[in-house]
């Protein structure tokens, strides 16, 4: 085609139980490759200010009651309304910290009981994250951080259960990173880990579809 194409931005997500110390770190994360002169903007899911976000909003704060399977495909209508616009940003060259994603979509519902490969199913033709970073905390010691809200989940033996089913989700590719550790170490090799992971991407690296 013979014109020179602008380096697209990286997608990159973290993953990891409540209280693992995901949003504070996607936060911080944003500020650091800004100040690297990386355009980058935090999103996460559910992104709550959608219709779509507003049943799910609803479902976790217990004012409606939806059958599992339902609130799935809605967690999932949600990534899926806003995947054009994701693809826009990354092709335009901005890197998109994502707090939760599909894996949280999985995790979370398999841990219900639901068919994992049942709940993999919709996620299919999503972007592919370039990078997950999973926050590694037990869930015994994320308890004791305190501050569980009133949120359906937020309870010590469900995210026992979730714990569980993100372990059946790891593959090779995931970066593990000690969430117990203070938090400017977490928050320094997330920095070095998601440099690397934009200079990939600035490079060429292909955007592709998620497949599992
Ligand atoms: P926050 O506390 O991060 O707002 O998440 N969840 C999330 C799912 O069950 N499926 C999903 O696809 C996603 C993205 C995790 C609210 C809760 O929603 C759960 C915790
Ligand atoms: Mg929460």
């Amino acid at each position: 085609e013979g014109t020179r194409k602008e380096s697209r931005g990286a997608l990159i997500v973290l993953e990891g139980l409540d209280r693992s110390g995901k949003s504070s770190q996607c936060s911080r994360l944003v500020s650091y490759l800004e100040g690297q002169g990386i355009s980058a903007e935090l999103w996460r899911f559910p992104d709550r200010t959608t219709n779509v976000g507003q049943m799910i909003s609803a479902y976790l704060s217990n004012t409606s009651q939806l059958d599992d399977h339902t609130i799935h495909l809605l967690f999932s209508a949600n990534r899926w309304e806003k995947r054009s616009l994701m693809e826009t940003k990354l092709k335009t060259g901005t890197t998109l910290i994502v707090d939760r994603y599909s894996y949280s979509g999985v995790a979370f519902s398999a841990s219900k009981g639901l068919d994992i490969e049942w709940c993999k199913a919709p996620e299919i033709g999503l972007l592919a994250p370039d990078l997950v970073a999973y926050l590694d905390i037990s869930p015994q010691k994320a308890a004791e951080r305190g501050g569980y809200g009133d949120e359906r989940y937020e309870k010590l033996d469900f995210q026992k259960k979730v714990a569980e089913s993100y372990k059946t989700l790891h593959d090779v590719s995931w970066k593990v990173v000690d969430a117990c550790q203070p938090i400017e170490d977490v928050e320094k090799q997330l920095q070095e880990i998601a440099l690397d992971c934009v200079t990939e991407c600035q490079k060429g690296k292909p955007l592709s579809p998620l497949l599992w």
